[in-house]
């Protein structure tokens, strides 16, 4: 099993600065899980806050990934079965993003 760990810090077109990879805040930062089952991530549609991480993890038979529709803001790259992998964003915006080999498989990040 492989597992990647990435500091998205790109910032969102609101413009506002994202965090610094070591900073610390207040508020508890969370991670949250996607699965990628069934041709499908679940949840699809994730909100999270800034500063949080969201980890996709495998959990199908073939290679899937999690790919910003843009090109620019995240790509997981391929992920096997049993793989994940994990950003942390760092300022608020929304992400949609699909599946590179299957564009029907999307879903969305809105971080606040
Ligand atoms: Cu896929």
């Amino acid at each position: 099993m492989t597992s990647t760990r990435r500091t998205f810090l790109r910032t969102a077109a609101a413009g506002l600065a994202a965090l610094p990879a070591l900073a610390t805040t207040a508020r508890a930062q969370t991670t949250h899980t996607v699965r990628i089952r069934n041709m499908a991530f679940d949840p699809a549609d994730l909100t999270i806050n800034a500063g949080d991480t969201v980890t996709w993890i495998n959990e199908d038979r073939m290679r899937h990934s999690a790919w910003e529709d843009t090109g620019n803001a995240f790509d997981t790259g391929l992920l096997s079965p049993g793989d994940s992998a994990s950003l942390t964003f760092g300022g608020p915006g929304r992400f949609s993003y699909r599946c590179r080999p299957h564009a029907s498989m999307r879903g969305t990040i809105t971080v606040v």
